[in-house]
């Protein structure tokens, strides 16, 4: 029984390979054999079966090789204008400081000349500011307003330069000058138009000492101070 066994499992084998590789035994082929080794015959293949489901993805593959380089793409659209360089705006520049120095020169000219006409005319000048004489003899109110209607301020020396100025004018003219200063306000403390204390001045001896008799400043043809009336009349000098 176990060699039948064996020899009925070869023949077996030996049909299923004779039929998976010539594709065309016929059945009466393995009838015969199957009466020879006395086992039923494997019934005809049946019908295709339904298609089954489609199947859960695959993992990816691996990653294939580098492909060629691609054509070169369709030039894409303008950008925005970029900001100009630095060279570019330094040369503009460049020639507005050369028109610029031109101007000044002409304007120093300009200024040389009327600073010229100016001293001509018997004008003082101390560093940028200018003493004028506008008038003769007047009060010092009348002094300030002259003065004013000119945009000016009646003359205050603010240092011993100044004064000096001040003293050339007072001895050209030969008349004592009345400065811009008095002590109306404030008895005993002489003040600017613009209400500032003193920074500089040049008292003669004893001076000042007319209390609320004398309120105003006259300067000397020595350059020194006295404090006056504000009556009189004297020189009126405009600084401007
Ligand atoms: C005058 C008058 C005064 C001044 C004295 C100086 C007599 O008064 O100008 O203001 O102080 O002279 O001597
Ligand atoms: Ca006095």
């Amino acid at each position: 029984m176990l060699l039948l066994g064996i020899f009925q499992f070869l023949m077996l084998a030996l049909s299923l390979t004779v039929a998976s590789e010539e594709g065309t035994i016929t059945c009466e082929f393995r009838k015969n054999a199957c009466n020879i080794v006395s086992c039923g015959l494997p019934g005809q293949d049946g019908s295709q079966g339904p298609k089954g489901e489609k199947g859960d993805q695959g993992r990816p593959g691996k990653v294939g090789p580098t492909g060629i380089k691609g054509d070169l793409g369709s030039m894409g659209p303008k950008g925005p204008k970029g900001e100009k360089g630095e060279i570019g705006e330094l040369i503009p520049l460049k020639s507005q400081i050369t028109a610029l120095q031109g101007e000044m020169r002409t304007l120093q000219d300009l200024m040389q000349k009327y600073r010229k006409v100016m001293i001509l005319l018997g004008a003082k000048t101390v560093d940028d500011k200018w003493f004028v004489v506008a008038a003769s003899e007047g009060t010092f109110e009348e002094g300030k307003r002259i003065c004013s209607q000119r945009g000016a301020l009646l003359a205050s020396p603010q240092n011993a330069r100044e004064n000096r100025a001040l003293q050339e004018l007072a001895q050209e003219f030969n008349r004592n000058i009345y400065l811009g200063i008095s002590d109306e306000k404030i008895e005993g403390t002489f003040q600017y138009h613009n209400g500032q204390t003193l920074s500089y001045t040049n008292w003669a001896n004893g001076e000042p000492n007319g209390g609320t008799k004398e309120n105003c400043i006259e300067l000397y043809t020595n350059g020194q101070w006295n404090d006056k009336s504000c009556t009189e009349k004297r020189l009126i000098v405009c600084g401007f």
